[in-house]
């Protein structure tokens, strides 16, 4: 068996996935390269009141490690980010992080890759794999006078800990999941909490009951059990992908239950201006126990009027100003970032931003024409609507370790996908996506700079059996 050199790049979520199956296969020449100094990805830099990860704990994590122990059907973010801490820690991966370093330039040499990291180090690798994550670069509002608040004024995935909202009468900008989860954790909490809304969401009530110590005994006792839970709690999630595919019954009962949930804002101004005038999960389905029980706190303020300005003082909507302490902007990510900042260079001198100046396409969500053993985790049409990333992350992680088996078997040397297969992917995702609830006229992160909706058309556990083994006639293959 070949040993195969491999970069990991980032040691999130997804990274943590693969770098745990590697090592579990044997595979010991892995590199996890991490800018930050902490594991965890999004859960590390979201640390914000309130959250959580709107997919059940249960199905919220990895086959391989599950956890027996969650508190919560929807666990807090820094349970998730323990629980993504301990399966690096109890499988190795931690071991081969180098945390602090970024890689600023991928290049092919002919041979492997060659990664060179801000340091200056350069080093050779057979495979590199992006796991850069999609909802890592925050996204800060274009309004005018932003930087002039005299406050304190933070992104919601870069919380100033050290500041006591309690006395505070904070601005929130922002009505997305974060938004939402941030004013249900503050109302009642904060002297005033003023929330600044563009656009209502819809918002799905689902309670957040804490499991009993004897449930967690339970889980913990009889694994089968366990085992039985996660995917129970998959089922239940999959049953719901038909509203998102296609017109239909599923898609008309969630839109009638969303509804009705609206009715639990007593008075009818504050409903209307709760309620959106796209369908529901058009935009990502915002999931949450109390908001419209947190909106209606006496120490709330819902503001719909546009923001002209910021002034050192406060926020200004159709000449009013209203006077804020602190700045909150749940004004979310940049998701089409990918792999990039990073400068991926291919054979032939090909760079990923040529490859990508119409927008980012991936071969079946994982691989690039043009850049051979290179492949992503969270890449472009990933089903990242309203469902579990660990199970997407699981399912490309396995894919990559097929091929990377492969090479250690001797089988080839590089594989890339072709570019007719990728075009001929292209074709069936666009003939798709337009009867999916995101293509039905709402604006979104989900959507590329094209307008379609970057996600993947079907079922998301189609994407698993989409990507169950590699299809060879859909590669260039150089024999090894
Ligand atoms: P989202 O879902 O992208 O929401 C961002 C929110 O910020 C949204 O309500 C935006 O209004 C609002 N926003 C952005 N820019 C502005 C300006 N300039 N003025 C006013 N309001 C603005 O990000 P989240 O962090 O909430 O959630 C991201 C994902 O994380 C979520 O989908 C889950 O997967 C977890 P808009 O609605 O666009 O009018």
């Amino acid at each position: 068996m070949r040993e195969p050199r491999i970069a990991i790049i980032g040691a999130g979520m997804s990274g943590i996935c693969l770098g745990a199956l590697l090592l579990r296969a044997g595979i010991r020449d892995v590199v996890l390269l991490e800018k930050n100094q902490d594991l965890g990805g999004t859960w590390r830099d979201n640390s914000y009141p309130g959250i959580a990860c709107d997919v059940p704990s249960r199905f919220y994590q990895f086959t391989f490690a599950l956890n027996p122990d969650w508190t919560h059907r929807y666990s807090p973010g820094a349970e998730i980010h323990a629980y993504f801490e301990k399966v690096a820690r109890d499988t190795g991966v931690a071991d081969r992080v180098r945390f602090g370093t970024t890689v600023v330039e991928t290049r092919w040499t002919g041979a492997a890759w060659s990664v060179t990291t801000d340091d200056g180090v350069s080093a050779e690798y057979d495979f590199v794999v992006s796991a850069t994550g999609i909802l890592h670069h925050p996204r800060y509002p274009n309004i005018e006078g932003l930087d002039s608040f005299a406050g304190p004024a933070f992104h919601s995935a870069r919380w100033d800990h050290s500041v006591d909202l309690s006395d505070k009468r904070v601005g929130l900008i922002g009505t997305g999941s974060t938004g939402v989860q941030i004013l249900s954790a503050l109302a009642g909490n904060v002297d005033r909490l003023l929330l600044f809304q563009r656009t209502p969401h819809w918002v799905m009530q689902l309670a957040n009951p804490e499991f009993r110590p004897i449930t967690r005994r339970l889980h913990r006792r009889f694994p089968a059990y366990d085992r039985f839970s996660y995917h129970a709690a998959r089922k239940q999630i999959e049953s719901l992908s038909p509203a998102l595919l296609h017109p239909g019954k599923t898609r008309r009962f969630l839109t009638w239950l969303c509804r009705r949930q609206l009715n639990k804002i007593v008075d009818p101004e504050l409903r209307a201006k709760l309620t959106p005038d796209s369908q529901p999960m058009c935009r990502r389905l915002i999931i949450s126990p109390g908001y419209y029980d947190a909106i209606q706190d006496p120490t709330v303020e819902l503001v719909t009027d546009r923001i002209e300005r910021i002034t050192p003082t406060g926020v200004v909507t159709d000449g009013v100003e209203h006077p804020v302490d602190v700045l909150v902007l749940a004004t979310g990510f940049d998701a089409h970032a990918y792999v990039r900042p990073m400068r991926l260079v291919g054979p032939g001198g090909l760079t990923l931003e040529h490859a990508w100046a119409d927008g980012p396409r991936a071969y079946r969500t994982v691989a690039v024409p043009g850049f051979p053993n290179f492949f992503m985790l969270m890449g472009p049409n990933s089903p990242v609507g309203n469902y579990a990333l660990t199970a997407i992350a699981e399912t490309q992680a396995n894919y990559v370790l097929d091929w990377v088996q492969r090479w250690r078997r001797g089988e080839f040397t590089t594989a890339e996908p072709t570019a007719e297969a990728t075009d001929r992917y292209y074709r069936e995702v666009d003939a798709a996506l337009p009867d999916t609830v995101w293509a039905t006229g709402c604006d979104s992160w989900y959507l590329g700079q094209n307008g379609k909706p970057e996600l993947f058309p079907w079922a998301p556990e189609q994407h698993k059996v989409m990507l169950a083994q590699p299809r060879d006639d859909e590669f260039h293959i150089v024999a090894g």
